[in-house]
């Protein structure tokens, strides 16, 4: 069964396919985006059975992301719905960094609600799962306010799985709103990741120390600052450090879904906090050397039982 439950909406992600941005490209590249989805795609490719929970329009874009998933190993559990459409978003990288423009508003997976962790599949998705992995995203795409989150939260005290958040800061999603469904979901996690940067914008936190106080005591916090190093801090208070691997940057939307694949899937096999880091970063390499948000190749088994017994110095 899949030991990970990956929770959020994907999105249809369309890029210019020539050189120029949207406004110039006449041809769009076609591809599946959202972050919950880049995780579950990766964790499959790292190893880790998973499935990805949501809902998608009854249109071509929801088959298309059902099949794309589907192909990839992910086990798909989505509700189709006969109204509202699957989401979609435009990516136009440009030398100054992306900008991402979303087509999401009334989407079918902004409809989530707690009923579909009622959903017979779901129910048992979530029984038999070690991780339920989802974010800030989800937290700010959602029309009923709370309520999935809530549930997920109280199905966490029956089935006893862990809970992941990635905080996901998205500013768009949350104009005009306070963040409090996000708090609620920091405050329950069992693995919050996040980067410094965000912690500052969305949070207003800098310090390690803050975060722990706003966050509380049960997590493990791994911060990632600046892409130059990640840190884990164990509720025990033992702080792990490793640093990014140096790599030519494509575009760097997903790499921190690749970072919190590696790091979960490094988490499930065992692995000890330096190594579960290594293969957080050696994960998110590999989507910041392609142009879409999820990357077609992950370290193998090789790869990954040479980062178990690498030193210092071969990292
Ligand atoms: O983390 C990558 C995601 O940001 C991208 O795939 C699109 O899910 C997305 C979002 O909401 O920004």
């Amino acid at each position: 069964s899949d030991r990970v439950l990956c929770l959020g909406e994907a999105m249809v992600m369309l890029r210019p396919h020539e050189r120029g941005g949207l406004a110039q490209s006449d041809l769009l590249h076609r591809s599946v985006g959202g972050a919950e989805a880049n995780v579950a795609g990766a964790l499959v490719a790292l190893g880790i059975p998973t499935c990805w929970v949501s809902r998608l329009g009854r249109d071509p874009f929801g088959d298309f992301v059902e099949r794309d998933l589907g192909t990839r190993g992910v086990t798909v559990l989505a509700e189709r719905d006969d109204e509202r459409p699957t989401g979609v978003y435009l990516k136009d990288s440009g030398p100054a960094g992306s900008r991402m423009y979303y087509y999401r508003n009334g989407s079918a997976a902004a409809a989530m609600d707690a009923r579909l962790l009622d959903e017979p599949s779901v129910a048992t998705a979530l029984s038999d799962c070690d991780i339920v992995h989802t974010s800030g995203i989800t937290a700010g795409i959602l029309a009923s306010d709370g309520d999935l989150l809530e549930g997920l939260i109280t199905a966490r005290g029956s089935h006893g799985f862990t809970l992941s958040v990635d905080l996901n800061w998205r500013p768009a999603l949350w104009r005009g709103r306070e963040p409090h469904g996000l708090l609620a979901l920091l405050h329950a996690a069992d693995i919050v990741l996040l980067g410094a940067d965000e912690a500052e914008t969305a949070l207003g936190v800098s310090s390690p120390k803050a975060l722990r106080d706003l966050i509380g005591p049960r997590a493990r916090i791994v911060l990632k600052s600046d892409a130059h190093v990640a840190r884990e801090f164990a509720p025990d208070g033992t702080t792990t450090t490793v640093r990014a691997l140096r790599v030519e940057v494509v575009e760097p939307v997903g790499a921190g879904d690749g970072f919190a694949a590696g790091y979960l899937a490094g988490l499930l096999s065992g692995y000890d906090a330096v190594t579960r880091l290594r293969l957080g970063h050696l994960s998110a390499a590999c989507v910041l050397a392609e142009p879409g948000d999820h990357a077609r190749h992950l370290p193998g088994p090789t790869v990954r039982q040479a980062l178990v017994t690498a030193t210092d110095a071969d990292w």
